[in-house]
């Protein structure tokens, strides 16, 4: 049995999403509401005591954090690849997957965005433009990274799918919720738009989840 604790919204429970979609494994939704703070209860906390979503349970082994879960993916099941075999290539689609993991997602989530909202001084909320600021840092970064490169194609790298576009994907959906200026990022929205529409990335999109509300 293999079930995914997630949250429709979460970014990096979309990227888990997405990784099971294109590998074809089935998998049974464990739904955590975030804004119910579902994610600090003991029973999740049991799962995870970090607190986080995604959480998967693959057959009684819990991996948790979502980067660490694609590569358990990628070795546990590697048909189809989503990390290439050469060496230098592998590395720089994980290069490309971390600008979004480690260097926007969590300067952007949700305990850090309350955080700033509730200790803001002067009562102002600044989500919304501190939002926009790191996804501006990261989308620029990511964006000359493919363009200096140029290894792209109709993907991050060339015309595979790989891990990057994974990641890439549930940024900008995300990006967009908060209305983000996308103009200057025409590359990689471009990239991120094609790989959406593919059907193992729109039939796990956060529209298609059982607990959107
Ligand atoms: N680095 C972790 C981050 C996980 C994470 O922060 N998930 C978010 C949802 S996208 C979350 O659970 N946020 C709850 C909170 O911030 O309180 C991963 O990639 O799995």
């Amino acid at each position: 049995m293999r079930a995914l604790y997630t949250f429709f919204r979460s970014s990096t429970s979309y990227r888990v999403r997405i990784a099971l979609s294109v590998k074809g494994l089935d998998w049974e939704p464990r739904y955590v509401s975030l804004p119910r703070m579902e994610h600090r209860d003991g029973a999740y906390l049991a799962v995870n005591p970090q607190g986080l979503v995604p959480t998967l349970v693959d057959d009684g082994t819990v991996v948790a954090q979502s980067l660490a879960i694609l590569e358990y993916l990628e070795e546990a099941y590697p048909e189809p690849p989503f990390l290439p075999r050469d060496l230098i290539e592998r590395a720089y689609v994980r290069r490309l997957s971390q600008i979004i993991g480690c260097d926007i997602h969590p300067l952007n989530n949700v305990r850090v965005l309350k955080w700033l909202k509730a200790n803001w001084p002067g009562g102002e909320d600044p989500t919304r433009s501190w939002y926009a600021h790191w996804i501006g840092e990261g989308f620029r970064d990511f964006e000359a990274c493919l363009r200096h490169e140029a290894r792209h194609g109709t993907c991050c790298l060339g015309d595979r799918l790989t891990m990057a576009d994974i990641c890439l994907v549930p940024q900008v959906a995300n990006a967009r919720r908060f209305d983000c200026d996308l103009g200057p990022y025409p590359l990689l929205v471009a990239i991120a738009d094609r790989a959406a529409a593919r059907p193992e990335f729109a039939r796990v999109a956060p529209e298609t989840q059982g607990d959107k509300f």
